[in-house]
């Protein structure tokens, strides 16, 4: 039996009391910005409310199935039961104040997430306790890893029939991280399941029915397990963080203390994993989720100072800034909400302090702005405050023309902060006003959102001179347009979803001869280029092969800009051009009428010219798919799938009855019920589109898939 049977430690042992309102780095070291993190439906919504509830920000508990919880506010989250749009709220823990984001977990708005983990120290990864590791929790998994966010891990749904920690675990081990170190031992199962031993203080946690907690020691039926899966935990940190190795030599265990601050260490730089469970529809496994929240992962001043550039080349130098309140300001706007009744910016304040009624610049546009109000949003009011410190998450009002991904910063100290990458929309779909005289109307609402969401592209046909809406899937367009109806009273027609096509260079030419010439009287334009064009796997690269006395290096500069112009247009049918390489291999230049512009004209019109007579072909979006059906209706499906264009990757029968678990060959998933076939598949995105209804009336509702974006491939050559 262990000695440290700590029965009396309350829940804030390993958190520091101080408070989050101090005007100190103290204040800032009390700070966590954290982002819930997961697969659609693993629980992420029911998370976020059972943390408001329990930190006393509202005082009920809303469900998501009645539409009554405080992140899915907007009305089509509520109608459609889904997070739509990242919610981000405040709320206090143990004398530690959380900015907690809710993110929605459908591919189609993985660039919300995107642009929360630009601003997140850390998140809480949600898993279901049947699924385990799903396609969507392990793509947004990687892109936290991308932005260096340490994760803790929660399993939750042990209420569920088929609920399986350890399962849950393997997963993870599996697919996301060679070192998942399960910190509690579930007391019942499935429907039984009332609460959690914790492995780290060694107490159990017991919630009756109303959600109250009860600490109390290990359950003895339980003892002897508790003690081989705490050893193993032992181990585990002892191999991984040498002080506690140290102590685990000297005296063959760990005390919490230092098992906590080894998995505090681990956590922040990634080496582990901490993995927690409970069911938070049923009130369980909160309270130490939050505790391992503000313990484990880091505050504004345990991450990395973040790296700024000036606005221009000549004004300054690149730098970085650290949460100091000192410092002159630099804050990202990673959220807009521009609903016409007021436009909220929300600000992750990287450096100095903002002040009610400042003055701040806009780096990128050079605009000033003035914040009128600073708003710390909570769940039921959002409360008025004067200024707000670095390292905090605050929105603001005032600002009219700031979007997201901008700098506000001093005005004396202009500075621009990395702008959160958006992601190229892959689906277009005419739009237009129902009734013409609403034409402008639908404009500007439609305007209006695409500065909310940077994924969202608003575009005129050139061919059709019809307006075009292009965004990240079927689902992403659709709520747009619905939002559009809802907020701005305009209905909308809309067009068959078309994907967004690419050409790539197949064959290039050599030596291709350029001259551009207008010298009638006045100032005249010369420029004369020689380039040669190449494929290359991806993207566009430029190289200059000439000596400065046959181009300048600033007319250099001006031809590789010349050249991203004209690959917005390909030849084949004005769209966005890739794969190539375009070297500058000779030139010339006229003493008097050779400009940058004249360079940047004739490299563009030039290249247009170029790719003319190149050989390209088209690229068109592909998907990977994973489809969880009834074993019986297997079949079916792929025939389906091969109609579609699909490449079958794997199929895999008797998983779980659950979507989940991606079909890896000789995976070993969850033991238990047979019955359900998972396959895995590459499909172009065109064959997708209603995909969704097909699949339920194939196998009568019981089917589910997930899709991720997987990159481009040659498209069939299109009839006509
Ligand atoms: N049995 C059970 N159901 C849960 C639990 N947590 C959440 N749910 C249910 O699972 C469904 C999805 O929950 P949400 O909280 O909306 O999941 P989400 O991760 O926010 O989903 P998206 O935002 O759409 O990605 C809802 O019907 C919840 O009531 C749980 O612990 N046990
Ligand atoms: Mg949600």
């Amino acid at each position: 039996m262990r000695t440290d049977t700590t029965t009396t430690t309350t829940r804030t042992t390993t958190t520091t009391r101080t408070t989050a309102a101090a005007g100190t780095t103290a204040g800032i070291a009390a700070v966590r910005n954290l982002g819930i993190l997961a697969h659609v439906d693993a629980g992420k919504t029911t998370v976020t409310e059972r943390i408001l509830y329990l930190t006393g920000a509202t005082h009920k508990r809303g469900e998501v199935h009645t539409g009554t919880t405080v992140t899915d506010f907007d009305p089509q989250e509520r109608d459609r039961g889904i997070t739509i749009f990242a919610a981000a709220v405040s709320c206090a823990w143990a004398g530690h104040r959380i900015n907690l984001i809710d993110t929605p977990g459908h591919v189609d708005f993985a660039d919300e997430v995107e642009r929360c983990l630009r601003v997140l120290d850390g998140a809480v990864a949600v898993f279901d306790a049947v699924a385990g590791v799903e396609p969507q929790s392990e793509s947004v998994w990687r892109q936290a890893e991308r932005h260096g966010v340490p994760r803790v891990a929660f399993v939750n749904k042990l209420d569920r029939p088929g609920a399986d920690l350890d399962a849950a675990v393997a997963s993870i081990r599996e697919r996301l991280h060679p070192r998942p170190l399960a910190v509690h031992l579930p007391i019942g199962a499935e429907d039984a399941f009332t609460g959690v031993v914790d492995l780290v203080h060694h107490r159990a946690l017991i919630w009756d029915d109303e959600g109250t907690l009860a600490e109390g020691p290990v359950p003895a039926d339980l003892a002897d397990h508790t003690a081989a899966r705490r050893q193993a935990l032992e181990e585990a940190v002892a191999e991984l963080d040498p002080r506690a190795l140290e102590e685990y030599c000297t005296h063959g265990s760990l005390s919490p203390a230092t098992l906590a601050a080894a998995l505090r260490d681990l956590t922040r730089s990634g080496e582990a994993v901490v993995v927690l469970g409970g069911s938070a529809y049923r009130n369980r496994g909160i309270e130490p989720l939050l505790d391992a929240a503000v313990a484990y992962l880091p505050s504004p001043l345990d991450t990395p100072p973040a790296p700024y550039a000036p606005p221009a080349p000549s004004a300054g130098r690149d730098g970085q800034c650290g949460a100091d309140p000192q410092q002159p300001l630099a804050a990202l706007a990673f959220k807009v909400s521009a609903a016409p009744t007021g436009r909220l910016t929300y600000l992750r304040l990287y450096s100095g302090t903002l002040r009610k009624g400042d003055t701040v610049l806009d780096a990128a546009t050079g605009r000033p702005e003035r914040i009128a109000r600073i708003l710390r949003v909570m769940a039921e009011r959002h409360t008025e405050i004067d200024h707000a410190l670095a390292g905090d998450i605050v929105a603001v009002i005032g600002p009219k023309t700031v979007r997201v991904g901008a700098t506000l910063c001093d005005p004396d100290h202009p500075v621009l902060l990395e702008a959160p990458v958006s992601a190229e929309p892959v689906v277009t779909v005419a739009v237009e006003a129902r009734r013409a005289a609403d034409t402008d109307k639908l404009t500007a609402a439609l305007t209006r959102l695409t500065e909310e969401d940077p994924s969202l592209r608003l575009a005129t046909d050139p061919d059709t001179g019809q307006r075009t809406l292009s965004g990240l899937g079927e689902l992403h367009l659709e709520v747009a347009v619905e939002k559009v109806r809802r907020e701005a009273g305009v209905e909308a027609v809309v067009g068959a979803p078309q994907v967004a096509l690419r050409e790539a260079l197949v064959e290039g030419v050599s030596n291709f001869t350029y001259r551009h010439a207008k010298q009638d009287g006045g100032a005249g334009q010369f420029a004369h280029l020689v380039l040669d064009l190449a494929p290359a796997v991806d993207g566009f690269t430029f190289t200059s092969a000439v000596t400065g006395a046959q181009v300048p290096r600033e007319y250099v500069q001006a031809v590789e800009a010349g050249c991203r112009d004209a690959l917005t247009e390909g030849p084949l049918g004005g769209h966005p051009v890739t794969g190539l390489t375009v070297t500058l291999t000779d030139g010339a230049t006229h003493p008097k009428d050779s400009s940058e512009l004249a360079f940047r004209t004739a490299a563009r019109l030039g290249l247009r010219e170029a790719l003319r007579v190149s050989r390209l072909h088209l690229l068109e979006p592909l998907a990977q798919v994973t489809v969880t059906v009834p074993e019986d209706a297997l079949g079916a499906v792929l025939g389906d799938l091969a109609a579609r264009r699909a490449t079958v990757q794997t199929t895999t029968t008797g998983h779980t009855g659950h979507a989940g678990h991606a079909g890896h060959a000789g995976h070993t998933g969850h033991a238990g019920h047979t019955g359900t076939a998972q396959v895995e598949a590459l499909v172009p995105l065109a064959e997708l589109f209603g995909y969704a209804g097909r699949l339920r009336s194939r196998t009568q509702g019981r089917g589910t898939f997930t899709t991720r974006p997987a990159g481009y491939a040659p498209a069939p050559t299109p009839a006509g």
